[in-house]
């Protein structure tokens, strides 16, 4: 099945927001396979969102990256990653519908509290960046209960 890799920044985790992020993927029917509460160091967050580094914004997203722990995770279930893109919600909090967690919980950009890869090729990437170790091995015995097969 498909992975994504979510990340909640240092803000939602400063937020308190973490269980309600979790609640959000775990209620929908998606597996949590992979989780650490963690700090990463400027080269680390600047290998991350390497695609970004021309951007205008750029040092100052990686100043937010590594402002405080975040909390990465690896994310499985059926077309998870444009799903949790929408679970995210746009970019922009002001451009999130409401029901999304940027569009419920965030109001600026560059304080939009959550990640998630967007293509299954980046995914693939983000998880072999941000778990070298690998994941955990489970299956959920309520997966007939929300998977037709
Ligand atoms: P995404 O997180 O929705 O995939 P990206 O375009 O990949 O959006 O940008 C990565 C992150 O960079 C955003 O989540 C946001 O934190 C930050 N960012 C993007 N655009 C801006 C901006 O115009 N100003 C400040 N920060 C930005
Ligand atoms: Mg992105």
């Amino acid at each position: 099945m498909e992975q994504t890799f979510i990340m909640i920044k240092p803000d939602g985790v400063q937020r308190g927001l973490i269980g309600e992020i979790i609640s959000r993927f775990e209620k929908k029917g998606f597996y949590l396979k992979g989780m650490k509460l963690m700090n990463v160091e400027r080269s680390f967050a600047e290998k991350h969102y390497a695609d970004l580094a021309t951007k205008p914004f750029f040092p100052g997203l990686v100043d937010y990256i590594v402002s405080g722990p975040v909390v990465a995770m690896v994310w499985e279930g059926k077309d998870v990653v444009l799903t949790g893109r929408k679970i995210i919600g746009a970019t922009k909090p002001s451009d999130a519908a409401p029901g999304t967690i940027r569009g419920d919980l965030a109001v600026e950009v560059g304080r939009n509290i959550i990640h998630g890869s967007d293509s299954i090729e980046s995914a693939r990437k983000e998880i072999a960046l941000w778990f070298p170790e690998g994941i955990a091995d489970w299956q959920s015995s309520l997966h007939p209960w929300v998977y037709e097969a």
